[in-house]
């Protein structure tokens, strides 16, 4: 497998490329143009620029984390054919500049959710929260207001200067079932897989996050029985994954190392991180040890190991530890700790296994 860490570039993240290849087996970063909105195109020199900078601290920059779906596309409206083509030149800049996946999502309006982004855990760190119930009773206007208080700690989606537009998308959505927006995503992966196969990129779809429906919005990519309908709608090894083991662990359902062995010719990023789900649907993000959460890290690095995986893969949110102050989910500390807990195990399965 090949480590590789988060990192919103030097205008957006706390987190330093210098303090990123100090981090034990880490090679390299998955970055993205943050300024730019969807549908806009991703232009050569701006792309080279980044990922020049990337490379001159010694890390590669082949993971691009995301490029996002124009609404348009995801509603199926007519526009969706321009904005499909800007896709499809971002592609073909990206694979030119030495890029080999694209992680993105198909969810509609916002991507993860969370309704407390500093909970305190039991050892005074704080971390991502999810609390079911606010969900079902708070309008996402009234939810953005409240986790947009201090402008620098926003989740993807929910932007303050998307507040104004977001009713209206909801209401696009009402009328969108999710049949259609499987449809949608074919209509759209049929357009840029077989340029995929030309630049040899692959396609990377992030699952849902939490994996269910919220605020009456469809949600598609969520179980397994999802993840089989995805690698089908086109069947090239292009048409790929990114298994996140807390998005899709969320739900009890969901068997992480199982759909790894299911699916391991299409996971091409693995993004794993620890969860503790509670009875009534609310979750908690823990450090990545499995005996802290409900997710059995070692059993989903072993399944890694089984499969001889050779993708990319990185610790996803962390809790923000000693007084550290980052990008909610996203500080150096607790990723890097989950890093060598990921290598810890790794490194013990290929020395075949802890002997006495
Ligand atoms: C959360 C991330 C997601 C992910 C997107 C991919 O922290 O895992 O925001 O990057 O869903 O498009």
């Amino acid at each position: 497998m090949k480590m590789i860490f988060r990192w919103y570039g030097k205008n957006n993240d706390s987190v330093l490329l210098n303090h990123i290849n100090q981090i034990p087996g880490t090679d390299g970063v998955a970055w993205a143009l943050h300024d730019k909105q969807p549908g806009e195109v991703w232009n050569q020199p701006e792309i080279q620029e980044t990922v020049e900078g990337i490379r001159s601290y010694g890390l590669h920059a082949e993971v691009v984390e995301s490029v996002n779906i124009h609404e348009d596309i995801k509603l199926g409206l007519p526009s969706r054919v321009e904005y499909i083509e800007k896709y499809v030149q971002t592609i073909r800049n990206l694979a030119s500049a030495g890029v080999k996946v694209i992680c993105y999502n198909f969810m509609p309006v916002f991507d993860w959710i969370r309704t407390d982004l500093h909970k305190e855990l039991e050892d005074g760190s704080t971390a991502l929260f999810y609390e079911n119930n606010k969900i079902q009773h708070i309008t996402p206007e009234a939810l953005i207001k409240k986790i947009t208080k201090n402008p620098e700690f926003t989740m993807p989606g929910w932007e303050p200067e998307r507040l104004d537009q977001i009713q209206t998308l909801i209401d696009q959505y009402k009328n969108i079932t999710e049949e259609d927006l499987w449809e949608h995503l074919r209509y759209f992966l049929e357009k840029v897989i077989p340029v995929c196969e030309e630049c040899d990129i692959r396609m990377a779809i992030h699952p849902d996050d939490p994996p269910w429906s919220v605020f009456g919005l469809p949600r598609i990519i969520s179980s397994r029985k999802d993840l089989q309908r995805l690698v089908g709608l086109v069947d090239s090894e292009y048409n790929g994954l990114t298994l996140c083991s807390g998005a899709l662990g969320a739900h009890p359902e969901n068997n992480i190392p199982a759909m790894i062995h299911e699916f391991k010719d299409r996971i091409h990023f693995a993004h794993v991180r620890n969860v503790r789900r509670y009875d009534n649907g609310d979750f908690i993000e823990t450090s990545h040890r499995a005996a802290d959460g409900s997710v059995d890290i070692v059993k989903v690095i072993q399944a890694y190991h089984e499969i001889g995986y050779e993708g990319y893969i990185r610790p996803d949110h962390g809790r923000h530890l000693w007084g550290e102050n980052c990008r909610p989910g996203y500080g150096l500390y607790d990723r890097a700790l989950g890093i060598m807990y990921m290598l810890g195990i790794w490194d013990t399965l290929e020395k075949g296994g802890y002997k006495q």
